[in-house]
Parts: structure tokens; sequence; C-alpha cells
């Protein structure tokens, strides 16, 4: 009962870790916030310190996002009524960390792609790789990841439906996607100016 009530802040918390300004500082020992497009993900860190520190902060986004969904499905008992507005909350709380890290004071947060992706991956691994299948295909076919990123946050909802996720984790699949293309609003803009590096 306890880890229940204190799940969503612990979530929140983990959420908040900025992974990829750790990573780049100790392996490539540049602040990320003041490199390439400033965004601590991933993508970000992978153009400042290479693959290696790239695919790191990936693994450790994904984890923080995962490891607190893990939990509240095992708490909730998974799939009735209550268990998936529960666990939408707690998926709600890690996306929300990323976005606004109580650490950086609020500011700073990420995109929220490898967060989302770490948390639907414990809840529907197909709806994730119906969704990976989508943001390979348009990553390949753009050279842009933020092309592939906001195409996998418009995918995300239908592919949660389609594997079978019911109407409340849809509901919240939608919100986080809305969350992921809102949060990539400059890279819309270069997109259309055509001023977006390649990968
Ligand atoms: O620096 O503004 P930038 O060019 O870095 O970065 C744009 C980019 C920001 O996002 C990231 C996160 C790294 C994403 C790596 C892809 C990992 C695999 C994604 C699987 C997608 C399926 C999950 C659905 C979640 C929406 O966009």
């Amino acid at each position: 009962i306890f880890i229940l009530f204190m799940l969503p802040a612990l979530a929140y918390g983990l959420g908040s870790i900025p992974w990829g300004l750790i990573v780049a500082r100790r392996l490539a020992s540049v602040d990320i916030r003041k490199t390439g497009s400033g965004n601590i993900g991933a993508t970000n860190v992978r153009r400042a310190g290479g693959n290696i520190p790239g695919v790191l902060t990936l693994a450790g986004d994904m984890l923080k996002g995962m490891l607190p969904v893990c939990l509240a499905i095992r708490l909730s008992g998974g799939g009735n009524g209550w268990g998936d507005l529960y666990i939408s909350a707690i998926i709600l709380a890690a996306f929300t960390g990323h976005l606004y890290p109580v650490y950086l004071k609020f500011r700073d947060g990420g995109k929220g792609v490898a967060t989302a992706a770490g948390c639907f991956l414990a809840i529907s691994p197909l709806a994730v790789l119906i969704t990976l299948s989508g943001f390979i295909l348009l990553v390949r076919g753009t050279r842009r990841v933020s092309v592939g990123s906001v195409g996998a946050a418009a995918i995300l909802p239908f592919a949660v439906r389609a594997a079978g996720g019911s109407g409340t984790i849809t509901a919240c699949a939608a919100l986080i996607g809305l969350g992921i293309v809102i949060r990539h609003r400059d890279n819309i803009r270069r997109l259309m100016a055509g001023t977006e590096p390649k990968i």
C-alpha cells in the first residue's frame, strides 16, 4: 500500500534523471544543453559524443520509464479498469519528470521519445515494435531523427489500440504522443525551413 502511494513520486523522480546531461558530461566533457540542438536526448548526445554515449543515454532514458511502469503493472494486477488508470498515471509521471526535471529546476528537459518507448515497452512490446517500424522507415527515408520521432508519436496510440490496449491506455498514449509532438515544435519549424540537420 505504501509503495502504491509513493510510486507516482518515485516515477517522477526517476523520470527527472537527465541521463543525456550526465553521460555527455562524463564521456564527452560537454554541457549537452549548450551543444548542437541543446536537447538532452540520445540524438543530441550521439551528435556530440558518438555512438556509445548515445546508446547509453537511450538505454538510461528508456529504463527510467520502464522500471516504474513495470512496478505499476505488478502492483495493480494488470488488466482491470483502475489498474489501467493507475498505470497511465505512472506513465504520465515518468514522462513529466523527463520533460520537467526537478533536478534541473524544471528546465532543459527532453522531448520524451526514449522515455515513452520505455514506458510502453513495459505494457505492450508489440505496440512499440509496430511504432518502431514506422520510426525506422521515417528516419531512413528522411535522414532526420525528429521526423521519425514525430511520426512515432502519431502512430503510437493507434499501435497501442491495434495491439489490444484498453481505452484508458490508448488515451494515455495519445496524450503522450501529443506531448512529444509539441516538444518537437522547434524541430518542426526547422524542418519546414529546411534547416533541420541530417543524421
Ligand atoms: O537533438 O532535437 P534533436 O535533433 O533524442 O533530437 C530530436 C529527437 C529527440 O529525441 C531523442 C530521443 C532518442 C530517440 C531514439 C529512438 C529510440 C527508439 C524509438 C522507438 C519509437 C517507438 C516508441 C514510441 C514512442 C513515441 O527526436
